[in-house]
């Protein structure tokens, strides 16, 4: 063995100490990945990575993604052994422990150098594939000279057996993204044991059937590594580099077995493992050569990273790269012209179409935002503003065809806006977030600006006014399989998590401005198919919207009542107020536009809108063309909710809504024996 294999050896010791160290030390986590994909994320690391330890937020720094997330103190060893500022080795010390950055599975928020929160298998490489997209978007605006970086992913089997990665890795290979190099932890082991016991799949037949180049490797043997490596580096396809690899290896007793997999190796063990290895250092003890090492390995991202420093200084787009970066918007950027023509000149719209109306805005102004659709783009309105499709042949389209993929549409976006430069927004049916919840919910936890476009929002999916779409099967007839019952109030769950129901075109434009401007927050939109009027028809001082709920008509006559209304129904609200105004019953209507956003507001605010008296004197009642559950928060227990808690059914829209009530004739009557009685 050559001196400097005999070192890298010893770096990738490191890893194998750090990792089952700290597992032991947690007496929890998982040792086996760490240990096994030590060589090769070493190699990666030291050779191929482009990276500055000093400067974690280099625009042009390679992206990294550990899609394996269980195998989290991989890339805390990687990270503190390179140079990061954190984790520190106390960090380590106290892996899995409160208030320590290094969690059980990496968190984006928590740590710079982890681009994003992994841990769920699959999504991790599915980002992974939205980073690709970002990355070759900005190369073909900004040039090799700003944007010339790779994405990088470790996967393990789970990863590349959960249903996601079918549809990234096809994504992926439709659109040749070749900066995108999958490196694959192929040990044939899982949690239950071997692979054989659950698949029989040729994997790497299943990559190449989508477009993808494929090499496989010793992953325990460096020069092998480097050719795999080279050779993936080289290739215009992405690629996935099968690395042969021992879980666990190191340890004498338990490699290769699903025993290393998620549990402390224990102390017998790890006293065989520092044995085996000859490793002598104490635990969390790093010996002086193999950390300067280490630390030397950042030498080659610093020098690269300099020179792109003065590319940038020198580049006539400097401003625009880092105001693209930084997710802010221009400052001139504004939609209160437009929402002002609104007000001039009503427009009975469906809410989707009034979104496309915002984005040929938002497009024309805006370079950030990259759009799409999970084949659903005549139906979504999500195609605006002469934006043209981003291809293998032309990166600069800001408009994606995901196909009919739309959790990997949503892993992608939340790719996207990790890597930052890009505002990415995508469109499916309502009923569909179920499809997309899982990463739906790691955009909210990794704190991303996502834009959810999630059209057909309620049975409603009937009458479409005067607008006429290309694509109109869709209709309410389709029946309970494409009709959202629970899905908005199940998504309002969701912490972090911004969900909008807009009532007209003003509020609509209204929350894409909030949604934009909104960077650490995801936020559907819940869209109608069918037309709505428009309710709001007087400028406003500020974005009512923002508020999550206002007074969009106060009580003439006495209130009595005060109706709580979202999206589609607060039209019908209006009706249902000036009925009750014409018995002299005094009614509020309020638009409650965004559930998180109004709990938000102060009490003063809440108190005002929503009085703390006792229901004898005012009535609160909810109309929401969903899932009554939960609408208690609001009416509180002795109100009134009307919703529809049962699947829909198929039937032209006006006889569905005749069918579950959501009339003014229906809704009146209801409210009248709850006041007098
Ligand atoms: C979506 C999802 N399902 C289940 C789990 C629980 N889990 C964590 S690791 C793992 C096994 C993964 O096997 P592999 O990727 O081969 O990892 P290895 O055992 O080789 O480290 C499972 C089932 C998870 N984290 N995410
Ligand atoms: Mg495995």
């Amino acid at each position: 063995m050559s001196l400097a294999t005999a070192r890298m050896v010893q770096m990738a010791n490191a890893i194998r100490a750090l990792s089952m160290d700290a597992v032991q030390a947690a007496n929890s986590g998982h040792p086996g990945m760490p240990m096994g994909m030590a060589d090769v994320a070493t190699v990666l690391w030291s050779d191929y990575l482009k990276h500055d330890p000093a400067a974690p937020d280099w625009a042009d720094r390679d992206r990294f993604v550990l899609s394996a997330g269980h195998g989290s103190m991989l890339i805390y060893s990687l990270l503190h052994l390179s140079g990061y500022a954190a984790p520190t080795m106390e960090d380590i010390r106290n892996f899995r422990q409160l208030g320590s950055p290094c969690a059980g599975h990496p968190e984006n928020f928590l740590l710079d150098g982890v681009e994003s929160t992994t841990g769920p298998l699959g999504q991790g490489l599915a980002m992974a594939v939205g980073m690709a997209i970002a990355e070759r978007h900005l190369n073909a605006g900004f040039g090799d000279d700003l944007v010339d970086h790779r994405t990088w992913v470790i996967a393990g089997d789970g990863c590349l057996m959960e249903g996601i990665n079918h549809e990234a890795i096809g994504l992926a290979g439709h659109l040749k993204l070749g900066r995108m190099n999958v490196l694959w932890d192929d040990n044939n082991i899982t949690i239950d044991g071997t692979t054989d016991l659950s698949t029989s799949e040729d994997i790497k037949a299943r990559y190449e059937a989508t477009g993808w180049h494929v090499v496989s490797c010793d992953g325990h043997d460096f020069d092998d590594i480097r050719r795999a490596l080279d050779e993936a580096v080289a290739d215009e396809r992405p690629s996935l580099v099968a690395c042969k690899t021992v879980i666990g290896k190191g340890s004498p007793n338990k490699q290769g077995t699903s025993a290393t997999h998620g549990a402390p190796l224990g102390d017998d063990e790890i006293a065989a493992v520092r044995e085996a290895l000859g490793w002598e250092a104490a635990p969390f003890e790093i010996p002086e050569q193999v950390l300067s090492d280490w630390r030397g390995t950042a030498e080659r991202g610093s020098a690269a990273r300099a020179e792109w420093r003065n590319r940038l200084e020198a580049h006539g787009d400097k401003a625009e790269f880092e105001r693209r970066m930084a997710g802010d918007l221009p400052e001139n950027f504004s939609l209160d012209t437009y929402i002002q023509s609104l007000i001039d000149e009503p427009q009975k719209v469906a809410t989707r179409k009034a979104s496309e109306m915002t984005l040929g805005e938002i497009n024309a102004n805006l370079p950030d935002t990259i759009g799409g659709s999970a084949d659903l783009t005549g139906s979504n309105n999500t195609k605006a503003g002469g934006v043209g499709p981003f291809t293998a042949d032309d990166r600069s389209g800001r408009y994606i065809y995901y196909g009919i993929r739309e959790f990997g549409m949503a892993a992608a976006m939340n790719g996207m806006a990790l890597h930052g430069g890009v505002i990415p927004y995508g469109g499916t049916f309502l009923v569909f977030t179920d499809y997309c919840r899982a990463a739906i919910r790691l955009s909210a936890l990794q704190q991303a600006r996502v834009v959810y476009v999630m059209t057909h929002d309620s049975i409603g999916l009937g009458e479409d006014g005067p607008t006429h779409q290309p694509i109109e099967h869709i209709q309410c007839e389709d029946g309970p399989t494409h009709q959202p019952i629970e899905h908005i109030q199940s998504l309002r769950m969701i912490p972090n998590l911004l969900v909008m129901r807009p009532a007209d075109t003003v509020e609509t434009a209204e929350c894409w401005d909030i949604a934009l401007r909104e960077k650490d927050r995801p936020t559907v939109l819940a869209l109608t198919r069918q037309g709505l009027p428009q309710l709001r028809t007087e400028a406003a001082a500020e974005n009512l919207s923002g508020r999550g709920a206002y007074r969009l008509k106060a009580a003439e006559s006495p209130r009595r009542v005060i109706l709580i209304a979202t999206g589609s129904e607060v039209s019908l609200a209006t009706e249902c107020a000036a009925e009750l105004e014409k018995a002299g019953i005094g009614a509020d209507v309020v638009s409650m536009v965004c559930t998180q956003l109004f709990d938000e507001q102060d009490d003063a605010y809440k108190a005002d809108l929503l009085p703390d008296v006792s229901p004898d004197e005012t009535l609160r009642v909810s109309i929401e063309a969903g899932t009554t559950f939960g609408w208690d928060r609001y009416t509180m227990t002795k109100g009134l909710r009307i919703g529809i808690d049962r699947f829909g059914a198929s039937a032209p829209a006006g006889d569905l809504f005749e069918k579950f009530g959501f009339t003014a004739d229906a809704i009146v009557p209801q409210i009248m024996n709850k006041l007098n009685g």
